[in-house]
């Protein structure tokens, strides 16, 4: 019932000394210690598995209808190539999840999930409000790069244009005979790239030519660092926060202003003019 991925078979010969499991997959929490590896990440190069971070794609007529329902935040707004942070709450304001949405067309959207099975909400919504949408979990796997050298190792493996991409934004970058959506995007501090790598087939390679693209820069296999994550108050879904708390209790009232009817709106008014009960903030 635990799901390898991709490039599972890249983590376990790197080395990595424990895992956890995440939406039915496995996570590597550390290779060499929370604390090297986390020194390597300021100074390096990274590449992590993060196919945990499943995809529900959304497509159809109705994909942006659906998506504005869940969204408390305003997908009107939303450039054609654009990644948006989206707390998603049920109908008291508490989160449910909080994925990152990217616009792949006017009428086709990938929710990128932190752990829970969104998917199931997703399409009991549609089902019920009897929409017009394709829901399905693609074959497409998240590897991150990141770190200060993470632009000079893209370049590498997918020619110079990757420098362009803007924060939370992507382009379509040719691999072999592919291409994959890559954002300039990643849960550190440290700057860098998501690829989200669209058919199991392409995981390894593309993790041995980052692997042999990078070795003068001292690239490393690596994963989600805990402490970099709380140094740099990157939210934890079912750690931080829980369905127990709002986006605005969460610290995301920024992003939780639709115009639209989402699902949670009121609550999250409520909050937001009043004040939350309660504030999540990271440590200073
Ligand atoms: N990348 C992708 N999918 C993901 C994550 C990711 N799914 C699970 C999890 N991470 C979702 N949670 C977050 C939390 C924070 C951020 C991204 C995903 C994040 N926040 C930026 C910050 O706080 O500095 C800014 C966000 C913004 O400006 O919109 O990066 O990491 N594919």
């Amino acid at each position: 019932r635990v799901r390898g991925t991709p490039f599972t078979a890249g983590v376990q010969a790197a080395g990595a000394k424990a895992y956890t499991v995440y939406n039915h997959i496995l996570l590597a929490s550390y290779f060499e210690s929370y604390e090297a590896d986390y020194r390597h990440l300021k100074e390096h190069v990274q590449v992590w598995d993060v196919a945990v971070e499943r995809q529900v794609s959304v497509k159809g007529p109705d994909a942006l209808r659906l998506m504005k329902m869940m969204s408390p935040r305003d997908m009107d707004r939303m450039a054609d190539d654009q990644c948006y942070y989206v707390p998603i709450c049920d109908n008291n304001g508490g989160m449910l999840n909080d994925p990152v949405a990217i616009k792949l067309a006017q009428d086709h959207y990938w929710l990128s999930l932190a752990d829970g099975d969104l998917l199931q909400f997703a399409l009991g919504l549609a089902i019920a409000s009897k929409m017009d949408v394709d829901i399905v979990e693609p074959d497409v796997s998240p590897l991150a790069v990141q770190g200060p050298k993470a632009d000079e190792l893209m370049s590498r493996v997918f020619g110079d244009d990757v420098r362009d991409i803007r924060f939370f934004r992507y382009n379509r970058m040719a691999f072999m005979d592919t291409e994959f959506v890559v954002a300039r995007s990643g849960w550190s501090k440290q700057g860098g790239f998501e690829i989200y790598v669209d058919g199991t087939q392409y995981g390894m390679p593309l993790w041995d030519a980052l692997m042999a693209a990078g070795q003068d820069l001292n690239v490393r296999a690596g994963c989600p660092n805990l402490i970099g994550r709380v140094e740099g108050g990157l939210l934890s879904s079912g750690s931080d926060m829980t369905r127990q708390n709002t986006p605005v209790e969460a610290g995301l009232a920024k992003i939780s202003n639709s115009p639209a009817d989402f699902i949670g709106k009121p609550v999250n008014e409520a909050h937001t003019e009043n004040g939350p009960p309660r504030q999540i903030s990271p440590l200073a």
